[in-house]
């Protein structure tokens, strides 16, 4: 860890320094990843593979060709990741950045999950970089599958496209090897190169090109925050690692933001 990185492992006291980058801040961004959701007991993205899916690689399952070659496994992935999504809730972690976008003039968050769990948690203006699980497109064409047609036709898993004869109808989520929305990408670039500091929340910082993100705001000038247990190559980029999870930390933070007001 080179020596800018100041390390805190304890709640108690947040530095002075830290406070004031985050009172001062104008413009905040926020990435998160799949971290964020561990504690709503959501697997993180590469521990997504308890029980029966031990033995898939996320990296497969996760890929137009992995569908290609197995329809059915990769949709009964899906349904097992949406069947735990929707057993459990956001937690204290995504509470306290809805509170945040509350109290500071610009805060765009960007997330890698697909789980929806910002929003439930009141988050508003979402970068959903990779998609969202809970909608289902054409394989074909990518035009969103309504929710009727996909009952009307689930006895085949997965369900036939209205849209197109050879389609079917897959999550509406971005896999590997697929781009991800320009617009939603530029929007990310923008307030990456636009903030004053930003929160980096859960990501092992792997996959690309989410994780040019916090590269792009720290050479802008932004102050980094890096909230995770462990650390990565972004870890080494960030002014102030609070290592643990992050429905602890952030909540910490946005109470002492509210603090001074
Ligand atoms: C693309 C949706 C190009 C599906 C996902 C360079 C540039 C561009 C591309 C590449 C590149 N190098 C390689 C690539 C290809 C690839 C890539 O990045 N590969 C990596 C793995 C080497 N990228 C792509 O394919 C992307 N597409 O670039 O297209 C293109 C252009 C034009 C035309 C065609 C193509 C698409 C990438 C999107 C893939 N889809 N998700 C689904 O979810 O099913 S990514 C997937 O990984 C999830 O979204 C997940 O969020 C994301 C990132 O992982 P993390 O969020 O970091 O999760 P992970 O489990 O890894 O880590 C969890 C972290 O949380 C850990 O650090 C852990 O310590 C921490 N943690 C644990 N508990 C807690 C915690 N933190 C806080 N609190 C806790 N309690």
């Amino acid at each position: 860890m080179p020596a800018n990185t100041v390390t805190l492992t304890d709640t108690a006291e947040l530095p002075e320094a830290l406070i004031q980058a985050f009172v001062s801040a104008h413009q905040i961004a926020v990435l998160t990843g799949a971290g964020v959701s561990a504690e709503s007991g959501i697997p993180t993205f590469r521990d997504a593979r308890t029980g029966m899916w031990a033995r898939h690689d996320p990296m497969t399952l996760a890929s137009p060709q992995g569908f290609e070659q197995d329809p059915a496994t990769v949709w009964q992935w899906y349904q097992w990741r949406r069947q735990l999504i929707a057993e459990t809730r956001p937690n204290a972690g995504h509470y306290a950045l809805a509170r945040l976008q509350q109290r500071v003039p610009v805060l765009t968050l960007i997330t890698q999950n697909v789980d929806g769990f910002h929003q439930l948690a009141g988050s508003d203006r979402v970068l959903e970089l990779h998609g969202n699980v809970h909608r289902n497109v054409c394989s074909v064409t990518g035009k969103v599958i309504e929710a009727d047609w996909m009952e009307q036709h689930s006895e085949v898993q997965p369900p036939p496209s209205p849209h197109h004869p050879r389609g079917r109808a897959r999550p509406g989520v971005v896999w590997f090897g697929e781009a991800l929305d320009s617009d939603l990408l530029d929007n990310a670039f923008t307030a990456a190169s636009n903030c004053d500091l930003m929160l980096v929340v859960g990501t092992a910082g792997a996959v690309q090109p989410a994780a040019s993100i916090p590269v792009l705001a720290k050479e802008h000038g932004a102050r980094l925050i890096d909230i995770n247990p462990d650390s990565n190559e972004l870890t080494r980029l960030a002014d102030w690692h609070l290592v643990g999870p992050s429905a602890k930390w952030l909540p910490t933070l946005v109470d002492e933001l509210t603090a001074t007001d």
